[in-house]
């Protein structure tokens, strides 16, 4: 014991290269610092800002009137039910079996024939970017040579996940920057000319960045296009209920191809709906053929996240639990969800009135006109840069301000910087 001591004393004080001709101290000499995150990046440069009248509207994130984070009155039930009571043992590597129940009714209905016939696999994820990934790993594990056609624009870290998960990226047309509206036109062109059978990311309601949302009869043609073809819809769905205030009314686009037999893919998260955030709590499920299918997709999705981190957080699955499996909590939520989309509604009609007061050449028709929790302004870069040095507002760079940081309090200073960077544009 002492020689053995003695000799690693030796070898860690001596100065000489250990590892061939390589020394310690050059291990990550090659590493080089990481480009900030175009989202998360925001918050950080927000929190590094001593303006006091600082503003950030960057990341998707609820605040009440006084900026504030919000944690919802149903959440703060659930946890003192849950406090002293529960235990916090390991959930299954597929997680909470009743928060998952719970949560695949939000998606496909309470009386979903798929729920009853078990044709559903699904686990707890990490959150709706848990979720994403889990689903990416899966592909490219059972469909190896596949690839993702993603919209254009779309939610930045959808391309890191697919790219980590070494599945290839095509991209669909989405939105028409000029009439600020969706592209549909192109959009079905690209359905149409996809591979039959290929894999297409959708947003199923309040589309991240731009706000808008293929109409119901549009998603009516786009499901019917993918049964011609033969695709694969995967539908991410993080902001249920943000949409219309309604998480039954937003889950509409996913009935639809329900409706006619597809067997879709669907991320779900709390972060937004229920305020979650930081909990991580959200569900993966994929729609097979029959109850054997399931419980083979559901061992291998269980099977990846394993290795990765195990089993997933046990907190937030019981504070989902505990609201959505009692009748009266359930409708505090859902009240309480109708009362953030309502806010941010609000919100888009001050702003735009805000701006319009100030004399704008412009037309600001969309603030209104989009939906859920994000304004595509069709700001440039440079314009955003100047709000952001001239005038301490954060906004990510690609024009997106995010509604649910707008507050009675920063309306009108937000609309007058607005309009002081645009009126020469
Ligand atoms: N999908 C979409 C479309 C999305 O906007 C987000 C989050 C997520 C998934 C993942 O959320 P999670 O917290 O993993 O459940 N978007 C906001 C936050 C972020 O970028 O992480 C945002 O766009 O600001």
């Amino acid at each position: 014991m002492a020689l053995r001591s003695s000799i690693t004393r030796r070898i860690l004080s001596s100065s000489s290269p250990v590892h061939g001709s390589r020394s310690i101290s050059s291990w990550w000499k090659h590493v080089e610092p990481a480009p900030k995150d175009p989202i998360l990046g925001v918050t950080e440069a927000f929190l590094a800002d001593p303006n006091p009248d600082k503003v950030n509207v960057g990341v998707g994130a609820y605040r009440d009137d006084n900026g504030k984070p919000v944690v919802l009155d149903c959440v703060r039930e659930a946890e003192r039910r849950i406090a002293g009571n529960m235990n916090m043992e390991y959930l299954p590597m597929g997680g909470s079996n009743k928060m998952v129940e719970e949560t695949l009714k939000l998606a496909y209905g309470d009386d979903s024939d798929l729920i009853k016939d078990k044709r559903i696999a699904a686990v707890q994820a990490l959150s709706g970017t848990g979720a994403c990934r889990l689903f990416a790993d899966f592909q490219k594990r059972f469909s190896p040579d596949s690839q993702i056609y993603i919209p254009v624009p779309t939610w930045s870290n959808h391309h890191n996940i697919w790219r980590d998960a070494n599945v290839p990226q095509r991209t669909f047309h989405y939105y028409h920057p000029e009439s600020k509206g969706l592209d549909f036109a192109s959009l079905m062109d690209d359905v149409k000319n996809a591979p039959n059978g290929s894999f297409f990311l959708l947003h199923a309601c309040a589309h991240n960045p731009t706000g808008v949302d293929p109409t119901e009869e549009q998603w009516k043609e786009i499901s019917y296009q993918f049964k011609v073809k033969g695709h694969f819809a995967f539908f991410d769905m993080a902001y249920q209920g943000f949409a219309s205030g309604d998480p039954e009314r937003d889950a509409k686009s996913i009935r639809i191809f329900l409706e006619d037999g597809h067997l879709i893919g669907c991320s779900q998260s709390y972060a937004k709906n229920m305020g979650l955030y930081g909990q991580r709590v959200g569900c993966l499920s994929l729609v097979c053929e029959d109850e054997k299918q399931a419980v083979a997709v559901k061992s291998q999705l269980q099977q990846i996240a394993r290795p990765m981190y195990s089993n997933p957080p046990v907190h937030g699955a019981l504070v989902v639990s505990t609201i959505l499996s009692d009748p009266d909590l359930k409708q505090v939520w859902l009240k309480e969800v109708k009362g953030m989309a309502d806010r941010i509604i609000g919100m888009r009609s001050a702003l735009k009135e805000n701006i319009e007061k100030l004399g704008s050449p412009l037309s600001w028709e969309h603030i209104t006109k989009q939906i859920g929790m994000f304004c595509y302004s069709g700001m440039t870069p440079e314009q955003v840069d100047r709000l952001t040095n001239e005038f301490h507002i954060y906004m990510t760079r690609n024009g997106r301000i995010s509604m649910a940081g707008v507050t009675t309090g920063n309306v009108e200073y937000l609309a007058k910087a607005i309009h002081e960077v645009t009126k020469g544009a």
